[in-house]
């Protein structure tokens, strides 16, 4: 299939690129971190959306390669940042159910770590609920390695997959991002209210924190700070841009 072809050639020829959309502490409007999204140029140089081969890379096996791709992209990125300075920043990657069940997965990422030489501490690997939701002897282990790297976890798409509360409890998790489904319609929608304000009160009762995903305007801005939701991403702040650019929202103090 094109796509899968244009995913074999862009990892051999390294036409893959990470954007970054920034994190923002919705109390200072300032910038605490990132997250990495891949990015595929096609031969005719335009940019092929995740939302096309992140599912296809998943069939084919390709995820593994891609992931490894990715998060050493990541890591070399966020270790010069930090040489930059910017040594107070956690930068989330987008991790696949198939790359976390991977057996080498974890001592591959401790490997990067090392030899990026970042604390584990400054990456944020983003689940979704569907692995989360297994609660398999394995996928807890695997969790449990993650945490002793000092790696955080965030559940991405929060509140979309099957939500069985019970698993925040029993697991190591940092962060909910609450899944722009919910935030769409803030403020106007009573259900997506109802979902939101919730979703803040439980990541508060855990002692977790939580995003707002796919703010798009100041009113859905406002609404959330006032719920007291502690940081948020979305368009209204930025679009999810490259390296250079997210050094020009950091160097003007946003
Ligand atoms: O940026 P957006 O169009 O960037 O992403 C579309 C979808 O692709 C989202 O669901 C996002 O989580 C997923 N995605 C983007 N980047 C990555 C990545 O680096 N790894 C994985 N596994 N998924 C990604
Ligand atoms: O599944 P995940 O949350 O990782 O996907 C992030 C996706 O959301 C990416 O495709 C990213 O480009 C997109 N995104 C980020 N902010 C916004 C936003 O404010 N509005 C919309 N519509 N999409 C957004
Ligand atoms: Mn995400
Ligand atoms: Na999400």
């Amino acid at each position: 299939r094109k796509v899968e072809m244009q995913l074999r050639a862009a990892l051999e020829h390294e036409s893959l690129s990470l954007h970054f959309q920034p994190l923002i502490d919705l109390a200072s409007g300032r910038i605490i971190g990132a997250e990495a999204l891949v990015r595929m140029r096609a031969a005719d140089g335009s940019l092929v959306s995740p939302a096309s081969f992140i599912p296809l890379a998943e069939e084919t096996g390709l995820i593994l390669p891609l992931g490894d791709w990715i998060l050493s992209a990541a890591l070399r990125q966020l270790a010069q940042w930090r040489r930059a300075g910017w040594d107070d920043f956690v930068l989330a990657v987008n991790i696949s159910g198939i790359q976390f069940r991977q057996s080498q997965f974890v001592p591959r990422l401790a490997e990067m770590l090392e030899v990026c030489a970042v604390p584990g501490r400054f990456l944020e690997l983003e689940l979704t609920e569907g692995v989360l939701a297994e609660q398999s002897v394995d996928a807890i282990a695997g969790l449990q390695q993650l945490k002793a790297l000092g790696v955080r976890l965030a559940i991405d798409d929060f509140g979309t997959g099957y939500s069985s509360l019970s698993y925040l409890k029993r697991l190591p998790i940092d962060r909910l991002k609450i899944d722009r489904s919910f935030v769409d319609d803030l403020p106007g929608h009573a259900g997506d209210v109802a979902i939101t304000r919730s979703i803040v009160h439980i990541a508060r009762a855990f002692d977790l924190a939580v995003t707002a995903e796919g703010v798009e305007n100041q009113a859905q801005r406002d609404f959330l700070r006032e719920l007291g939701c502690q940081s948020a991403q979305g368009y209204w702040f930025s679009k999810p841009v490259p390296a250079e650019a997210l050094e020009v929202l950091l160097r003007e103090g946003h």
